[in-house]
């Protein structure tokens, strides 16, 4: 995979993409991200990228000439339309199935807004999607580009050290991720459970069900609003929630 990054600060993505499973990815030659300064493509020698919004308000918009200019050209006007996706508090906002579904791209470009936004023409005419990383307003779209590039290495095949790692992560069966235990099996007054140290491979995958089910039911009860769950598990789970 090739992911192309506009943005004005290059510099704000160095430690994240040098550490980790980013890291080894890109050094696996897994994916490859380039990153393309904006201002790169300003017009005047001031390097301007933002102008005043027409209709006054506060705050300033970055231009489109410039950001089309930019994008194109990391682009190379290929003939078939790759995902142009613009990073904004206005965007769909990412969940895991968005993620699984990036990851099966060639390649990604992702632009990256700063001060008020883009200029609309950006948005109607160059991005191709439009996503949001919450329900809050950051700074810029660097870090949502950061979160999202680090969400995607995730699912391509090769990135992760077990191939049953994103397949088990939470998320993935729709359901919170069980709680994870290492030696020492007696720590303070806190033992590992029964479960896990049976060595029953059955029991600790019915164990690990259940917990999942169990935290998903009190941390996020609208995932399991949409699951299959079994009578059994649907009584135990009552059961569980009921003694809280
Ligand atoms: Cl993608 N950009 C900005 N500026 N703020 C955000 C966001 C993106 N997602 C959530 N908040």
């Amino acid at each position: 995979m090739r992911i192309d990054i506009l943005t004005i600060f290059p510099d704000m993505f160095r430690g994240p993409f040098d550490e980790s499973i980013v890291k080894r990815a890109v050094d696996g030659g897994l994916v490859s991200i380039h990153l393309h300064d904006i201002r790169q493509w300003a017009k005047d020698r001031h390097k301007t990228v933002d102008d005043y919004p027409f209709g006054g308000g506060p705050g300033m918009v970055m231009k489109p000439d410039v950001v089309f200019a930019a994008t194109e050209s990391v682009l190379d006007l290929a003939p078939q339309r790759e995902p142009v996706i613009l990073l904004t508090p206005a965007g769909r906002r990412l969940a895991h199935d968005t993620v699984v579904d990036l990851a099966r791209n060639e390649r990604l470009v992702l632009l990256c807004g700063h001060y008020e936004g883009f200029d609309a023409r950006v948005h109607e005419h160059l991005a191709t999607d439009e996503i949001s990383i919450g329900d809050y307003v950051l700074s810029g779209g660097e870090l949502a580009a950061m979160v999202l590039v680090d969400a995607v290495v995730r699912h391509i095949p090769g990135a992760l050290g077990s191939p049953q790692s994103a397949a088990e992560e939470s998320f993935a069966g729709g359901l919170l991720e069980a709680p994870h235990y290492t030696r020492p099996p007696e720590f303070r007054d806190w033992s590992v459970p029964e479960a896990l140290v049976s060595g029953n491979h059955q029991e600790v995958a019915k164990w690990r069900r259940r917990q999942n089910l169990l935290l998903t039911a009190r941390r996020r009860p609208d995932l399991l609003a949409s699951l299959e769950v079994t009578a059994e598990e649907r009584e135990w789970l009552a059961l569980q929630m009921g003694e809280q």
